[in-house]
């Protein structure tokens, strides 16, 4: 048994992978990107989950990673391969070694050639492989840059990656047409590179002829990684809101409990978007509440404060998540939703008013 999700990083087409030990709940991540430790960090808190480790395949050319954001936060350790020549990790990984996650493990492969440094990680049960950028679908990494070889990077698929099995799942650490996966069997056979009678010359020539622009982020991505995602300005860091003790759902929205609302109800301003009928229904509404329909939110928001952070409620918390949504797009920096709704804030006995018998 194993959690696994596959999580997509637009900006830079980066995949990260969650892997976990069911039983445990010990989790690690491959690949984290620093913009979406936030993400991450939620998805590993609503599965339970208790993360060890943060895995790169190699060091990044197009986005910072976020292991080093993440082991700030979560406690999580961080890995890579020696050869990499990154400085700051807990470990420095050597072909062969194996990372534990629980009673599952990954099994490391030196797969040089994009980079110096590139890992493979293979399961324990070799049901899947997570490529980098040594094997990407019907693709690979280039080699122009970083320590690039052609030469090397068509013998480590060849010889680590091809001897897996057909079966074996292929997760790269990128794809920019938006497949997802493949197998050893399926690169074998229709990869274009390193396929089927390609040999090494025909690899080199195709290599030295891909005409890439080189990626928007090199500059700041390379040095960033080489401290393994360490931001040389803690400035860049995203601000958390410190006006309430809020949680970040991996739906992307900030939320509070209704025990903090009950006892700050004075600091902010309640914005109710359940509709008339509702806000004087069995359910009542919160005392202090301003009824704005969710519908009319996007045109009514002039009537809030800025200045004073927003709390938006509904039934279930689910049109109030919307509304937070709304808010922020309308210019609203201090918002959160009201999690659970009135549903919950009556099933905890908190005080309403406008309740209908
Ligand atoms: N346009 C992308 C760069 C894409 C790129 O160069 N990706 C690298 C991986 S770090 C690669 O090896 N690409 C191989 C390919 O696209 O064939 C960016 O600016 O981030
Ligand atoms: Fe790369």
């Amino acid at each position: 048994m194993l959690i696994f999700r596959q999580l997509f990083d637009p900006q830079s087409s980066t995949y990260t992978y969650l892997l976990a030990d069911p039983a445990t709940r010990e989790a690690l991540l491959i690949d984290p990107v620093f913009e979406q430790v936030r993400r991450d960090a939620a998805l590993a808190a609503e599965l339970g989950l208790k993360l060890t480790w943060t895995l790169e395949t190699h060091v990044h050319a197009d986005h910072v990673t976020g292991a080093w954001l993440l082991r700030k936060q979560l406690g999580s350790r961080i890995a890579l391969a020696g050869a990499s020549g990154a400085e700051g990790a807990d470990r420095d990984l050597e072909p062969d070694a194996l990372v534990r996650f629980g009673k599952r493990h990954l099994e490391v492969r030196a797969t040089p050639g994009h980079t110096s440094g590139c890992l493979t990680y293979v399961l324990d049960d070799r049901s899947m492989a997570f490529t980098g950028d040594a094997l990407m679908i019907r693709g690979c990494g280039r080699t122009d840059f970083q320590q690039g070889s052609a030469r090397t990077l068509y013998r480590s698929v060849r010889e680590q990656v091809f001897s897996l099995p057909d079966e074996c799942l292929i997760y790269p650490a990128h794809d920019y047409r938006g497949l997802t996966v493949s197998s050893i069997g399926e690169e074998k056979r229709f990869n274009p590179r390193l396929g089927g009678e390609v040999g090494e010359g025909d690899f080199v020539g195709y290599m030295d002829n891909l005409g890439l622009a080189h990626p928007k982020q090199l500059q700041v991505a390379v040095p960033a990684n080489l401290q393994c995602g360490r931001p040389q300005d803690d400035s860049k860091l995203a601000e958390e809101p410190r006006w309430a003790p809020l949680t970040y759902t991996f739906a992307g929205i900030w939320e509070v409990q209704p025990q903090w609302l009950e006892e700050h109800l004075r600091n902010v301003q309640i914005v109710d978007v359940r509709d008339a009928g509702e806000f004087s229904g069995p359910l009542g509404h919160i005392p202090g509440a301003q009824l704005i329909p969710l519908g009319q939110l996007a045109e009514s928001a002039r009537a809030l404060s800025k200045d004073r952070p927003a709390v938006t409620v509904c039934r279930s918390g689910a049109r109030s998540a919307q509304a937070t949504v709304i808010l922020r797009q309308a210019g609203f920096d201090q918002v959160a939703n009201l999690a659970g709704g009135m549903l919950r804030w009556n099933a905890q006995r908190y005080a309403v008013e406008g309740a209908s018998e």
